[in-house]
């Protein structure tokens, strides 16, 4: 059905892009290894036979006529950027995987009835502006100007690095889709976690996806000589931040499937002989049901702040990203079922703890996910890796998906 072979070999290729010596990827948005690896996707893009341009925000597009032009479109893809040292799978196997189908279809000779576009999203990551899914929001139409004020760790602002890359932020509105446009978006994506080799499959379909709600804590104190001054005159921002740490820990573990991770910390002014005057730190805080997720923040923030009050420490949380839980579309998981069927795969109902740009579309279109299986549920990692076979499994089931999709 797909050609696993091709498939394989440009999941390779774009692997060499931003590569570390680690054997990670590094390949953040609007950077040179973003836009070459666009410049890559574009290439086997118009080798597909689709007719290719980049919107505004810079998401790039790879469009394929079908009988009825006019007719709301189909959408498939995923992201090209990374995160910090990433894997090679992550973003890729969904856009290529896209890519792939279109290129089948076009070998194939078949004509669907609804035009299909593959879209590879600007920084779905948010690895280097602190949030993201800035692609797929400016589609969706939820992407504000004042929003591209957000600073890297350079100080340099998304509309600055966004006219570096060529593009003119005041125009992101153009990137909008109107409602009624869009007939759905299907993403094929890596689980990143192990149910489905543990269940030994290579594909499942994504019921829902948790939330994920970026917070920056800012914790302030009084730095001071380590030396002169006694304990109990201390007010010491990195031992209020360890306190804090602790409650993330003990709450999120009351939870089933709730979890909290703190990726981010930053203690100044950071001199051995200094009590540390100010902590920053960030918490990434997930759940499928957002009733839940909202209780353990309160429970976290309520805390937080009795720590704070104290010590005599001053506490700032800035929210960075808020994305609800998405429950994805029982008309398209269905469809999948029908394409694994027809493929001869067993596929299993699988929760994505991670967020995709699948989350931005909910109001746009119904939305629905392919997983293919993870080795040892490794992800934003070197060692993250899936097998040629499960790869080309997955662009399989998406193409019979779209196929179904885009036929009225
Ligand atoms: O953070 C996430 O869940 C995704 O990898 N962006
Ligand atoms: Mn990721
Ligand atoms: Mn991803």
């Amino acid at each position: 059905m797909v050609n696993q072979e091709r498939l394989w070999q440009r999941l390779m290729a774009l692997g060499e892009i931003g590569k570390q010596p680690s054997g990670g990827i590094t390949r953040l948005s609007f950077t040179a290894e973003e836009r070459a690896a666009k410049n890559l996707v574009r290439q086997w893009m118009i080798e597909a036979g689709l007719a290719v341009r980049e919107d505004a925000v810079g998401n790039l597009i790879g469009r394929r006529e079908g009988r009825d032009a006019g007719a709301a479109v189909v959408l498939a893809g995923s992201h090209l950027d990374s995160v910090l040292n990433g894997g090679n799978f992550d973003g890729p196997l969904g856009a290529l995987s896209a890519v792939e189908a279109m290129q089948c279809m076009n070998e194939a000779g078949v004509q669907t009835d609804r035009p299909i576009e593959v879209i590879a999203f600007t920084d779905e990551e948010g690895a280097r502006f602190r949030f993201g899914m800035i692609g797929s929001r400016a589609l969706a139409g939820t992407l504000t100007l004042d929003e591209l004020e957000a600073t890297d760790s350079d100080g340099v602002r998304i509309l600055d690095a966004m006219r570096q890359a060529g593009l003119n932020p005041a125009k992101i509105s153009e990137a909008a889709r109107s409602k009624g446009s869009v007939h759905a978006y299907v993403e094929v994506h890596i689980e990143q976690g192990k149910v489905l080799e543990q269940a030994g499959l290579p594909v499942g379909v994504v019921t829902g996806l948790a939330g994920p709600l970026w917070l920056k804590f800012t914790i302030i104190g009084q730095a001071s000589h380590a030396g002169t001054t006694p304990m109990s005159m201390r007010h010491d921002a990195l031992v209020g931040a360890a306190e804090i740490l602790q409650v993330i820990e003990h709450e999120t573990r009351k939870e089933e499937r709730t979890v909290g991770t703190v990726g981010q910390f930053s203690v100044f002014p950071g001199g051995v002989n200094i009590i540390p005057g100010r902590v920053e730190f960030t918490l990434d805080l997930r759940d499928v049901d957002a009733d839940t997720r909202q209780n353990v923040e309160l429970r976290i923030r309520q805390q937080a702040r009795q720590i704070c009050d104290a010590r005599g420490l001053a506490l700032d949380v800035q929210v960075l990203q808020d994305i609800d839980p998405v429950h994805c579309s029982v008309d398209i998981q269905n469809t999948v079922y029908e394409a694994c069927a027809a493929l001869g795969l067993k596929a299993i109902p699988v929760v994505s703890g991670a967020g995709h740009d699948c989350m931005q579309l909910r109001d746009l279109c119904p939305v629905g996910m392919i997983f293919v299986r993870s080795k040892d549920g490794v992800s934003h990692h070197p060692d993250e890796w899936s097998s040629p076979e499960d790869c080309a499994a997955g662009a399989a089931v998406l193409y019979h998906t779209l196929l179904k999709l885009a036929t009225v």
